[in-house]
């Protein structure tokens, strides 16, 4: 007997599933069901429409449901499942990463990985063994930075600095500092795109090198534009001083561009948009468009040759990988995707639309309790004066108002992150400030 999965939309139980980064007992008396999506839109269980400002978690960069990639799937469902990937292969993994590898000059290797988290921990650990099977084993340190964001991964909260994701869990890795983070609201405040102010920051890392000796240090890793952490836009001059300083003192370079990747700053990656070129990129969410969870690490010509040159051949030249890197479906999801975005030419359609969308996020200046307007591309940051001794509260407010209206946001501490799918039409951009300014001014 058939069973359509796909008809439930009221679960009996909710008590079962163990949410993340939930806050669970809430939800569960109030419950958010979504259960169909198209284009820029979700379906609600209770049958309404919301417009998707979010993209997902930032991932449904080519909108939802997509008929390329929905039967891209179906199609390698019926072919074939699952393939192992070590010591065996399945053609689409290769040609997916083959096709990666031509969207960035100058990286000529593709790891995958499930997600962003594992591609943090697989670039870490590469960085790591690049430098011991060179010959430079005492490089083992890692620096990340104050409110970085690199998913949830023992290795990425060490590199992270969000506090509440690490406080909980222990010592977590050794070995690991942190440059200080770069936003200033009183030097940057009301910015359109990047700040002029901060770019000396990126001297701490001189500090570092000073006070462990580079021959200890193996990498940095940061997000080109932080996201997680509530969207902070780089200072002008900052990443390239982070890469000339690298250079300086034989440090890999990691940008995490799980986010960045991808088309939502206007051009393929934050690498290519910025002009500066780290060793090691993460990516992961708009690869596959969503749909199948698949990240991907890129390496820089010659990090692999690296690891090839110093093992015998008919050996294992890297002892890392997962049951799903580069799962069949994932593959036929991220081919299909790419083919996406190059038909639409989705990426120089956020390019040409980020004029439009700065003015519309600069146009809730004065409106409620906003205190910083930020953008870049199609990202918005949106920060709210905190109730005192609320925290968090009054963001909270406005995510359950904004989705009674109709409208998907995402909020970190008191700030609201926008970053919807690249899809989108002058005419969501203005529904979706329309409605946001309109909860704005009726927030406690
Ligand atoms: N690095 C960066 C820069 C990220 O933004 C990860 C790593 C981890 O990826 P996975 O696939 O393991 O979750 C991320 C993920 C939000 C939000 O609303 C952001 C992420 C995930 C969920 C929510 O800001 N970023
Ligand atoms: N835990 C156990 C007991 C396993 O056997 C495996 C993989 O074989 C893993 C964890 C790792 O799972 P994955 O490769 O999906 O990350």
């Amino acid at each position: 007997m058939d069973t359509d999965y796909q008809d439930i939309t009221r679960p009996n139980d909710l008590e079962s599933y163990w949410m993340p980064f939930t806050a669970n007992r809430a939800f569960k008396k109030n419950p958010r069901m979504l259960v169909e999506a198209e284009g820029m839109h979700y379906t609600t269980a209770d049958g309404r429409r919301i417009l998707d400002g979010t993209a997902g978690l930032w991932c449904v960069n080519a909108g939802h449901r997509r008929e390329k990639i929905v039967k891209a799937i179906q199609k390698q469902a019926e072919k074939l499942d699952y393939a192992p990937s070590f010591q065996m292969g399945h053609p689409l993994s290769f040609e997916l990463a083959s096709r990666l590898t031509t969207m960035l000059p100058g990286y000529d290797r593709v790891f995958f990985t499930g997600g962003g988290s594992e591609s943090v921990d697989t670039a870490l650990k590469i960085a790591i063994a690049y430098h011991r099977v060179r010959g430079e084993g005492t490089r083992t340190r890692l620096i990340g930075r104050e409110r970085g964001y690199h998913g949830v991964g023992f290795g990425g909260i060490s590199v992270g600095g969000i506090v509440s994701n690490r406080k909980f869990f222990g010592s977590l890795l050794p070995g690991v500092d942190h440059l200080p983070h770069t936003h200033s609201p009183e030097n940057q405040a009301f910015t359109r795109g990047q700040p002029e102010w901060g770019g000396h920051l990126a001297d701490e890392l001189e500090r570092l090198v000073t006070l462990h000796d580079a021959s200890n240090i193996a990498a940095v890793i940061v997000e080109p534009v932080a996201g997680s952490t509530g969207v902070l836009i780089p200072p002008k001059g900052y990443l390239q001083k982070l890469r000339s300083i690298c250079d300086k003192h034989g440090i890999l370079l990691i940008f995490d561009e799980v986010i960045t990747g991808f088309g939502r700053l206007g051009s393929s990656f934050a690498t290519e948009h910025f002009g500066v070129k780290p060793d090691l990129i993460t990516t992961a969410k708009g690869l596959t468009n969503g749909c199948v969870p698949m990240g991907a690490v890129f390496a820089k010509q010659g990090i692999y040759d690296t690891f090839m040159d110093n093992a015998p051949e008919g050996t294992i030249e890297l002892f890392h990988g997962y049951t799903y890197s580069g799962h069949p479906l994932a593959a036929a999801a991220g081919l299909a995707t790419l083919d996406v975005y190059k038909e639409e030419g989705l990426f120089e359609r956020a390019a040409e639309l980020a004029p439009y969308w700065e003015d519309a996020v600069h146009s809730l200046k004065g409106v409620g309790p906003v205190i910083d307007l930020r953008n870049l591309g199609i990202i918005a940051g949106i920060e709210l004066e905190g109730i005192p001794g609320k925290p968090t509260a009054r963001a909270m407010e406005a995510f359950g108002k904004a989705y009674e209206k109709g409208l998907l946001i995402r909020t970190t501490g008191d700030i609201i992150a926008l970053s919807p799918p690249l899809i989108l039409e002058k005419s969501h951009i203005d529904e979706m400030f329309g409605t946001l300014g309109d909860v704005l001014k009726t927030l406690h």
